[in-house]
């Protein structure tokens, strides 16, 4: 077919493929939360339906996109990683994070009434998104490990600071001044000294954030067979394999998690 004379503004198209066989990060986060929490009468520190909102959201990313083989989500924040020999787009870096981001917050608006029923979406939110590549397995796992002790740091901080603002009556302010240079065990000794709060027993999903990873579930059906010979249809269970996105709230800083699933890391994944 004859190319039209516009055909040369394509090379203006910047060539975007992601370096081969690198682990490909795609990182969002929601754009200005915090006053979106507040005017959505989030849970402080936690709001859990807030939390299940964001792993939904997440879920339907792995489910429609191809080739994630695990997310990471903390706050307002999830991380995908793509196989390493993902070819999906080309490698195309702006069709990795243009997906994952629209199809992300195409699913929060679409998902927000099951899990607020009784608080209205009041404007649409937005996420930003930027693509990291990892070149070994030991950077996606310190990549991972990065964000969940944020969590971690972030979740202990914002325990203690609104326990000591909601239960013994302190200013934000004066509980800011309280925690300034205050190291990890003092924070938990704060929580269990003052106000019997053992901090390990604090829910996962906040202390850890959430993992979701695929793994094969048996799923049963019942399905009408026809035996010859007889006029009579039968019910039969048939199982049923289906790979599956379960959602986690699990150590990944440790070895035991890769070692429980090494079919993560593994090249055929
Ligand atoms: P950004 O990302 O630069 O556009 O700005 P923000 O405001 O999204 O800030 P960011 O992402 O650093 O911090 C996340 C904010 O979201 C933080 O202010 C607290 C809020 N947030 C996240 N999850 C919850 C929650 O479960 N409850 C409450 N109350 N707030 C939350
Ligand atoms: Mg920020
Ligand atoms: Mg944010
Ligand atoms: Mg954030
Ligand atoms: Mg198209």
């Amino acid at each position: 077919m004859a190319k039209s004379k516009f055909e040369y503004v394509r090379d203006f198209e910047a060539d975007d493929r992601c370096l081969p066989n690198c682990w490909v990060v795609v990182r969002l986060d929601g754009r200005g939360f915090h006053r979106f929490a507040e005017q959505h009468g989030f849970k402080k520190p936690n709001d859990d339906r807030a939390l299940q909102l964001m792993n939904r959201s997440a879920q339907t990313v792995m489910e429609e996109l191809e080739d994630i083989v695990i997310a990471y989500g903390q706050s307002d924040e999830f991380s995908f990683v793509f196989k390493k020999k993902s070819n999906w787009f080309k490698r195309r870096t702006s069709k990795f994070m243009t997906h994952v981001v629209s199809q992300f917050a195409s699913s929060y608006v679409f998902y927000w009434k099951d899990y607020f029923q009784d608080q209205p979406l009041l404007y649409p939110p937005g996420f930003d998104g930027r693509v990291v590549l990892y070149p070994s397995d030991q950077n996606l796992k310190d990549y991972l490990s990065w964000r969940q002790a944020d969590c971690h740091i972030n979740n202990l901080y914002n325990t203690v600071f609104w326990t000591l603002v909601q239960r013994s009556s302190l200013t934000p302010e004066q509980a800011q001044k309280r925690l300034q240079g205050t190291l990890a065990g003092d924070k938990n000794e704060i929580l269990f000294s003052e106000f019997n709060i053992n901090y390990n027993n604090e829910p996962l999903i906040h202390r850890k954030g959430t993992v979701l990873i695929w793994q094969k579930v048996n799923h049963v059906t019942m399905k009408r067979i026809k035996i010859p010979k007889d006029p009579a249809e039968k019910e039969v269970e048939v199982t049923r394999t289906r790979s599956t996105v379960v959602l986690l709230h699990c150590d990944i800083i440790g070895d035991q998690f890769w070692e429980q699933y090494p079919e993560i890391l593994s090249d055929d994944s």
